[in-house]
């Protein structure tokens, strides 16, 4: 009996007719909802969030990487529906879990919302259904907290009459040439039977599907992958500090060593780790290990060099400004960029952030200019970006490079300014050989 609920459930897979449901419409969630409904599947978005629904029902999209014509076509097509209403759950039997994990303000991580949305996936939850979390998280979690509620509590059994699984997502919003559908997309079951179920479905729809052995390695590739940026934008933190001590030029010695063709992979300094990502996500691994009495020690000391970042930053402006007879208290500055990375509009964890808010603790008077970010939300306070860029440029006593953006017109604002400190050498040889400009 149980045999044939996997093989109906794999053909309903195979040939499209298994309800698909997505459970958070954000930038995972949404660009899975679209390709899974290009594939052929009926998919059932649901978000809390009416915003994003009554977006999808008008056919438009709030996610940069989705266009809006693709979301009019399938809603139009009946392929993509959307609603708040998680009993739609009960009209589905496959379902990806896409909420955020962040982190709370004791840097432990935040579960509520995977367990929220697996509380109510637990509502309605039956036999033959396929259930995937894409969340990142911290190994065991699909194992700890969702096969209780949605199996053992529900008298189901994984890998007999219900499939459980964690494929992690690997979405970089704005990227053109790795998306949803083409880039390597890792699950790993609770049960084997899991990890084939969970796979035949993304494989009806993804280009490249890799089965492991558990939800728990999949778990842990992910953290794995960004644990490696994390640590490795920590190393060169690190050489920047030390180049700066040796008085040897960091940016040249990065350039140099990433002239070997094999066995290096380049990272640059910056003033710090932005991103809903890669500052967060190794935290959970380390919480979880300190959980079992280990100290994942690279973890905590690239996290400690990184997030001293900004300080250090703050240190070169008030040294740059006393150089020319100045205190930083009562100086005027420009933060250039304050998105995370360059050209995004995504603010959250941003370096710029911390910066600008230690300048402002010594007294500093601090605007900002990014053509992504029109406003921000800082510490209470509303800034907005400064109207005219050249003049604000031509207005401060120095101008702070947090955020590379590619459209600024670097050699005018070299030109320009009394005084530059480049964080993340956006003017290159000329900022090098500029008198005025004063480098990580
Ligand atoms: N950063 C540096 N130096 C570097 C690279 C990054 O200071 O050499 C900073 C960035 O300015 C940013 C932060 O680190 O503030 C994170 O940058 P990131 O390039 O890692 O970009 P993210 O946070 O958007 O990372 C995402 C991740 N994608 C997923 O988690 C699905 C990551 O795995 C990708 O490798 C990365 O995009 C990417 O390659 O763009």
């Amino acid at each position: 009996m149980t045999t044939s609920i996997k093989q109906t459930l794999l053909d309903q897979l195979r040939n499209r007719t298994a309800r698909v449901g997505i459970l958070g419409l954000g930038y995972v969630g949404l660009p899975l909802a679209a390709v899974f409904a290009e594939a052929g599947f009926h998919v059932m978005g649901i978000d809390p969030d009416p915003r994003k629904v009554e977006t999808i029902r008008r056919g438009e999209s709030h996610i940069q990487d989705v266009p809006g014509e693709q979301i009019a076509r399938l809603v139009a097509a009946g392929k993509l529906e959307a609603t708040t209403d998680f009993s739609a759950l009960l009209e589905t039997d496959a379902v990806s879990i896409c909420v955020p994990t962040p982190l709370r303000k004791t840097g432990d991580p935040d579960l509520s919302f995977i367990i929220n949305a697996t509380d109510e996936l637990a509502k309605y939850i039956h036999p033959g259904m396929v259930v995937v979390l894409e969340s990142t998280t911290y190994p065991g979690t699909t194992r700890e907290i969702l096969l209780p509620k949605l199996g053992d509590e529900k008298g189901l059994k994984a890998g007999e009459n219900f499939f459980l699984a964690f494929s992690p997502e690997r979405v970089d919003p704005g990227r053109k040439d790795w998306t949803t559908i083409n880039t390597p997309k890792v699950i790993g079951g609770i049960t084997q039977d899991c990890s084939e179920v969970a796979s035949v479905w993304y494989a009806q729809a993804l280009k490249t599907v890799v089965p492991v052995s558990s939800a728990e390695v999949a778990e842990m590739a992910k953290l794995l992958e960004n644990t490696f940026r994390m640590i490795n934008i920590g190393l060169v933190n690190e050489m920047a500090l030390m180049c700066d001590r040796l008085g040897v030029d960091v940016w040249e010695v990065i350039d140099a060593a990433a002239t070997k063709p094999f066995g290096f992979m380049k990272f640059t300094p910056g003033p710090g780790l932005g991103g809903h990502c890669i500052p967060i996500d190794p935290l959970y691994l380390s919480w979880k290990l300190r959980a079992l009495n280990y100290t994942a020690r690279f973890i905590e000391l690239a996290s400690e060099i990184n997030t001293n970042m900004p300080r250090y930053v703050v240190s070169k402006v008030q040294d740059a400004l006393n150089e020319q007879g100045k205190p930083l208290k009562g100086s005027k500055l420009l933060v250039l960029g304050v998105a995370y990375k360059p050209d995004i509009d995504d603010l959250r964890e941003s370096p710029a952030l911390d910066v600008i808010g230690l300048l402002e603790n010594k007294g500093a008077v601090v605007t900002y200019h990014d053509p992504y970010i029109p406003s921000l939300k800082h510490e209470g306070m509303t800034m907005t970006s400064a109207p005219d860029l050249m003049q604000a440029v031509r207005n401060v006593d120095c101008v702070v490079i947090i955020t590379n953006h590619s459209n600024y017109d670097y050699p005018a604002i070299l030109r320009e300014a009394r005084l530059i400190v480049d964080t993340r050498n956006a003017l290159g040889s000329a900022g090098k050989n500029s008198p005025k400009v004063v480098r990580l």
